[in-house]
């Protein structure tokens, strides 16, 4: 029996601009405080930069994405929910959306669903997986913007592949991680790789 190939997607920065929603609230919210532009964008961590930048700059971060509709309004990465779309069509494919909620609880979660069911249709709403840690799911692909994925399990059973973003596009080139750099990438060709 042919086995399935199985695809974890990202959510905020492969498949949701979260970078690029991020500022444009924080320069509505704050619009006398510095800012980061995307190009000058280093390091996952948002708010750690904004900390860097100056000390207050930090929790003015945070507020922003802790804030109602800001997960619902994002909008999708270009290409993204076409790439998606199509990638679930494919013969002897799974394709799950493996996102880490943010700790404040009180819209993330639902905004993400909202996100989904509105950008790619209430049948991917079966395939949202909401994780803190992604070591523990099994795929033969993670694509994640993310550059250092750990967690409990040391051996994960998926290959990451980086998804460039502003804050990762800089890092020297990894031999042991693979890329994509966009949606107009050959994400096909790493998937056919993988069978
Ligand atoms: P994921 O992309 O699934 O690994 O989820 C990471 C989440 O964290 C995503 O919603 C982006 C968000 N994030 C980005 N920068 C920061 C930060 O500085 N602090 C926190 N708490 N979350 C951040």
């Amino acid at each position: 029996p042919a086995s399935r190939l199985r695809v974890l997607l990202d959510m905020d920065g492969v498949i949701a601009d979260f970078e690029g929603g991020f500022l444009k609230k924080y320069r509505q919210r704050y619009p006398n405080d510095p800012y980061i532009s995307l190009e000058e964008r280093r390091g996952f961590w948002v708010s750690t930069q904004y900390g860097e930048l100056r000390g207050d700059l930090c929790d003015k971060a945070i507020s922003i994405w802790e804030s109602k509709n800001f997960f619902m309004e994002l909008d999708p990465i270009p290409g993204s929910v076409e790439a998606v779309k199509q990638m679930a069509k494919m013969k002897n494919t799974d394709v799950f959306i493996c996102t880490s909620p943010i700790k404040h609880y009180a819209h993330c979660p639902y905004e993400k669903y909202a996100w989904v069911e509105r950008h790619l249709g209430p049948d991917f709403l079966e395939k949202v997986i909401l994780t803190r840690d992604k070591t523990i799911v099994s795929g033969d692909v993670l694509i994640d913007d993310k550059p250092d994925i750990f967690g409990v399990e040391p051996k994960p059973s998926w290959e990451h592949i980086l998804f460039t973003a502003c804050h990762n596009k800089h890092l020297p080139a990894s031999t042991s991680q693979r890329r994509l750099l966009s949606w107009a990438d050959d994400w096909r060709g790493i998937l056919e790789g993988k069978r």
